[in-house]
Parts: C-alpha cells; structure tokens; sequence
C-alpha cells in the first residue's frame, strides 16, 4: 500500500463542487482510499495574478496504484470535469497535483515527485500542515512545518480558510 498527498485547485465556479466531485471521483475507485481532507482555503492566485481567486485543498489517501496510475486517473478526472489548458498556471475547473507519493523521489517525462514547485507555494503548504505537520519532504530533507515556517509572512496572509457563507454561491 502507498501513501499520497494530493493538492486540488479551482478558480472557476462552482469551485468547491469541483474540489467535491474531483474528491468523489477519486475516492469511487476500489483501490483508493480517502484518509485525511484539509479544510479548505481561499487564495490569491501565484504565478499569473490576473484571475480570480482559488479555492485550494489537499487530501491524504492510500492506493495500490503506481504513482504513474494515479497521474492517469488525476487527469482523466480533470478532463471529466472540464479543465482546458489554455494558458500556463491560467483558470481551471480543476487542478489535480500529485504532490508526495511515499517517501519517493522520481524525474520522469509526465512526473516529477515530490512536486517541484510544493515547497515555495502557501497554498500547498498551509492545508498539507494541518494534515500531517511531520511529514519531510524527500528533496529538501525538510519537514512541512519547517518549509512553512520559511514562507513570508505576506504570501500566508494570501491563504485564509474558506467558510461556506449560508445561501452563498458555492
Ligand atoms: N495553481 C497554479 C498557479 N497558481 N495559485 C493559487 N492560489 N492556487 C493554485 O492552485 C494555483 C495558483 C498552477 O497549478
Ligand atoms: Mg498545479
Ligand atoms: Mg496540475
């Protein structure tokens, strides 16, 4: 059995319906098993600031599925749920990164793991710390709380848990 951490992003409406189906469409696979969600956060977009906020979460789950199978079933689900690659880092339904698989640490065409860009990005790091603040990172030899607590101040100020306002769209 193999552990993985999974960060999901959405920026276009219904938001958290897509963070729900995205999580369902995974958790209906007989060899996934959904352990620990984070709370959800509202974000300021990284990268290409011109578009909206993204709602951000990450899930913990187990699976008998290589890494690579699961990269699969991560972007048949974006694909299921609308997500167009128009422009890089740009609005998404959905967002699916694989971000740890076990302790490994692996470079292939389609992959690379620990996800390259987890350890400089609040959005990652704030939800995955409430999972499992323990947890090191295979490529910088460092524990998510410890890479969290090296983030600027102004960058965590962009990444506040989301509460569902009552009759609210989304
Ligand atoms: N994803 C990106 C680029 N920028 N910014 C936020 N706040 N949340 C994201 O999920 C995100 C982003 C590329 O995948
Ligand atoms: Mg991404
Ligand atoms: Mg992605």
């Amino acid at each position: 059995m193999s552990r993985a951490y999974i960060a999901l992003g959405s920026n276009i409406s219904s938001r958290e319906g897509y963070l729900k189906q995205a999580i369902d469409a995974l958790a209906c696979h007989d060899l996934i098993t959904i352990k620990k969600q984070s709370s959800i956060y509202e974000t300021d977009p990284v990268g290409y600031e011109d578009q909206e906020r993204f709602l951000n979460q990450v899930i913990e789950l187990d699976t008998t599925y290589t890494a690579l199978e699961l990269l699969n079933i991560c972007q048949m689900i974006e694909n299921e749920l609308g997500r167009k690659r128009e422009v890089r880092w740009g609005p998404r339904t959905i967002d699916l990164d694989i971000l740890l698989y076990n302790q490994e640490n692996t470079m292939k065409d389609q992959l690379i793991i620990p996800h390259p860009r987890m350890h400089e990005r609040a959005f990652v790091l704030v939800p995955l710390v409430e999972l499992d603040p323990n947890l090191t990172i295979p490529t910088i030899n460092k524990t998510v709380r410890e890479q969290l607590s090296l983030i600027p101040n102004q960058e965590k100020r962009g990444v506040i848990k989301w509460i569902k306002r009552d009759g609210a769209e989304e």
